[in-house]
């Protein structure tokens, strides 16, 4: 009897212990989450929310987030907020998982151990708190540690509270230095980034916007450029987070930056020629004409060398051409690191309000990059432009519609195409109107032969001129036979051209 009741002691004792391993067991198992879910907190509570499975939840993996119905009305009214679904933001972890999208060549890259360390600028005016620490986040989360030499977010006078004492005490606790420096007053993207650069130690600068995400292995390959060859300027691939459901897209790698005459940053198709020159290898750096600003690295002394940024530009628009010029015309290269992926978040409308108007300043930015920069060019700017200063007319149509007149300015280019912006005219049957297609730079139906005595411009193909719109049939020009008459007269005002045209 008394053995009986000591087995039952033991047999109960040991299912003590049991369940007690079990549950440390369980506890350390899911403690890699923890971190997690403090993460998800946001400045005003600590609310407690389940901890999530990795690649569950809201957003990750960087899958679309879709609001409810009832929730529509409350979403579209934090949209203005920022001009994105700011309630889709706050749904989703700070540390939230992505996909790689990276090309298969570049995951097994391998790259010299010792890279220099970079520091990371980001600059932010009124930001969201879940964007602006997702980017944090991805930041440390996805960056080897040893070329982590910090993070320096410059505020730009920022009236929110949250991103005062709240977000200074926030980025404390995070494993790597994290400043928080504010500028006096609203100073503009420029001098808050030189600010950042000047505080910051790093051997690179690496700058990015306040809502971004890195991907895996985004910075070793920037890095491992600028090792190679100080005087490269690299940008990685910017994917597209979209501001409705913050899904995370692959951008791609066979765009590249380029511009307009009204001086608009575009992307265009990488050409042929730089498909050749990196014999085909998709996963070997783009050169790239210009950048789209937001995020790039860059050597610090490099940097100084070529007398940093523009510092008389206000706010923003225009800074990106301008050191893209710069960099090319001081002797550097600037590329885009096909293997390494960064997320932005793209908005089709401005949060940010200016003194005096957005358009007066990228005016008077612009003015300043096609005056320092752009020599000769700078006459296609302002012909294009005419509003901005000295007006001069080129080549133009004036055409009345709606009583509203309308000024379109096209260039005769090298390649004999009629061209404005990326669009070329284009005809496509005899006696047919114009329409702009885009330019394929295949002459085909695009070509135009002008005569300089006649001033006609003929169309190759059908072998008619342009011809004047007439008020019966058309609104738009068309191709008639060659008659010499008065309305297939063209005059192309000249602009002076450097010698290599
Ligand atoms: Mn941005």
């Amino acid at each position: 009897m008394r053995k009986f009741a000591y087995c039952k002691v033991v047999l109960a004792t040991s299912l003590v212990w049991v369940l007690l391993d079990m549950f440390l067991l369980l506890y350390f198992s899911e403690c890699n989450k923890c971190d997690e879910k403090k993460e998800r907190g946001l400045p005003a509570g600590d609310v407690l929310e389940p901890v999530q499975k990795p690649h569950e939840g809201p957003g990750e993996m960087g899958k679309p987030v879709v609001i409810p119905k009832e929730d529509q009305e409350k979403m579209k009214e934090m949209f203005k907020i920022n001009q994105f679904n700011l309630m889709a933001s706050e749904m989703i972890a700070l540390n939230r998982s992505l996909p790689d999208v990276r090309l298969e060549g570049c995951k097994t890259k391998v790259y010299p151990d010792n890279l220099p360390t970079t520091s990371v600028v980001i600059v932010f005016h009124n930001e969201a708190w879940s964007t602006l620490l997702r980017t944090v986040h991805s930041v440390i989360n996805r960056s080897p540690r040893h070329m982590l030499e910090e993070i320096v977010l410059v505020d730009d006078a920022s009236e929110r509270d949250f991103l005062k004492r709240p977000l200074e005490s926030y980025v404390k606790k995070l494993k790597v230095p994290v400043h928080v420096i504010r500028m006096e007053q609203r100073s503009g993207l420029i001098r808050a980034r030189l600010k950042g650069a000047a505080v910051s130690k790093g051997q690179v600068i690496t700058f990015l916007d306040a809502h971004c995400e890195c991907t895996v292995g985004w910075l070793e390959p920037l890095l491992a450029r600028i090792k190679q060859d100080r005087k490269t300027v690299v940008c990685p691939i910017i994917d597209v987070i979209s501001d409705d459901t913050f899904e995370y897209m692959a951008g791609s790698d066979m765009t590249y930056g380029g511009f307009n005459w009204k001086l608009n940053f575009r992307w265009y198709p990488v050409p042929q020629r730089e498909m050749d020159r990196r014999k085909g290898d998709r996963t070997l750096p783009v050169r790239t004409p210009t950048m789209a600003g937001g995020l790039f690295s860059i050597d610090r002394d490099y940097f100084q060398e070529i007398g940093t940024y523009d510092a008389g530009m206000d706010i923003w628009g225009g800074e990106n051409l301008e050191i893209s010029f710069r960099i090319w015309q001081c002797g550097g290269t600037l590329e885009i690191v096909t293997c390494s992926h960064v997320g932005h978040v793209f908005r089709k409308a401005t949060p940010y309000t200016f003194p005096g108007g957005t358009g007066q300043i990228i005016n008077k930015n612009n003015r300043r990059l096609a005056e320092v920069w752009m020599d000769e060019f700078k006459n296609f700017f302002y012909i294009i432009s005419p509003d901005i200063g000295r007006i001069e007319h080129w080549l133009y149509c004036d055409s009345l519609h709606g009583g509203m007149l309308v000024f379109q300015v096209f260039s005769y280019t090298a390649n004999k195409e009629i061209r404005t912006d990326d669009l070329c005219l284009d005809v496509s049957k005899l006696n047919g109107p114009v329409t702009m297609l885009k330019c394929h730079h295949l002459k085909g139906n695009q070509l135009w032969e002008y005569d300089p005595v006649k001033l006609t411009l003929q169309h190759v193909n059908s072998n008619q001129c342009l011809d004047k719109a007439t008020e019966e049939d058309s609104q738009v020009p068309s191709i008639r036979d060659c008659s010499g008459g008065r309305s297939q007269q063209w005059l192309l005002r000249n602009v002076t051209l450097p010698e290599i045209f």
